[in-house]
């Protein structure tokens, strides 16, 4: 049989499986108040829809500490961890989704503040890894958690790979367990715990972790600043991030379900971004102030 792009080893048409999580944040925090303007549920939902929009979606998991009611998302609900150790608590969650939940099957592990806006995303899996994260030039978080591709060659990889990054965050980086812990792991797997294979791809005790590269599959808009102008060209995944997550419904509307067209686009589009910016503005305060988004080596 001729194997073709975005084919599995049967031929059949390649599903690709959505994983995310959002715990609430702590009322008074940054987070909460992006939170009163797009909720975690509402970022997974638009991630979700994004995919069956763009990619052949098989399922959409999304485990959470609130009630969500969704025709694309299975939600998982759990307890919300605290502040102290949020990251590592995500990481657990996918450990036990991948012993316990996951069918067999890719997945793209997300954050919910993410877009899928173009099609081809099933084509990474046609490369045989295991891993597959995201690299950007940025020489002390080069890593990036937000985007995360876990194959099905081996069916415990996901497990494996989470329950690696709990283990040396539990050793080496538990005052990071709340924040930062997830990208100083993936240096720390990358950087000193595989050996490399080729100029792309990394062997971790037998873990196969390819890089893509952050401006195709997990790209941030300068200074965290979408204008809600339409995805650049070859981007596939968008990462919204903190303040810029106040853009992330219009930009699904715009962009991804290109809801509005002719001169009400024209009209509509340059309306909703003055609203889009006096709500990124109106959480600005609150965003300088957190000590938390301060990077661990620039702290005191
Ligand atoms: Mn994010």
């Amino acid at each position: 049989m001729n194997l073709t792009a975005g084919n599995d080893e049967n031929g059949d048409l390649t599903c690709v499986n959505l994983l995310t999580c959002h715990f609430s944040p702590v009322p008074g925090s940054s987070n909460a108040a992006i939170n009163e303007l797009i909720g975690g549920a509402r970022q997974a939902e638009l991630l979700a829809r994004s995919f069956q929009k763009n990619a052949r979606l098989g399922s959409a998991y999304f485990i959470s500490d609130v009630e969500v009611v969704s025709d694309v998302l299975k939600t998982i609900r759990a307890l919300r961890p605290s502040e102290s150790e949020l990251t590592l608590a995500v990481i657990r969650q996918f450990v036990e989704f991948f012993q316990f939940h996951a069918d067999r099957g890719k997945y793209v592990v997300c954050d919910p503040d993410v877009l899928l806006v173009r099609a081809g995303i099933e084509q990474v899996f046609d490369d045989s890894f295991d891993i597959a994260i995201t690299r950007r030039d940025d020489r002390r978080m080069p890593y990036n958690s937000g985007v995360v591709f876990v194959n099905d060659h081996s069916s415990d990889c996901g497990q494996r790979f989470y329950r690696l990054q709990d283990e040396i965050i539990t050793e080496l980086f538990s005052k990071e367990a709340g924040w930062f812990g997830d990208q100083l792991v993936l240096t720390e797997i990358i950087e000193k715990r595989s050996t490399q294979v080729s100029n792309d791809v990394y062997d971790c005790d037998g873990l196969r972790i390819k890089i893509l590269d952050a401006a195709k599959y997990n790209f941030s808009p300068n200074r965290d600043h979408p204008y809600l102008l339409p995805p650049p060209r070859g981007v596939v995944l968008y990462h919204f991030k903190g303040r810029c997550r106040t853009y992330m419904d219009d930009f699904f509307q715009f962009f991804v379900e290109r809801r509005f067209k002719g001169i009400v686009r024209l009209v509509w589009l340059p309306l909703r971004f003055v609203v889009n910016e006096w709500r990124r503005k109106s959480v600005k305060p609150l965003f300088s102030s957190v000590e938390e988004r301060v990077m661990p080596s620039d702290r005191k």
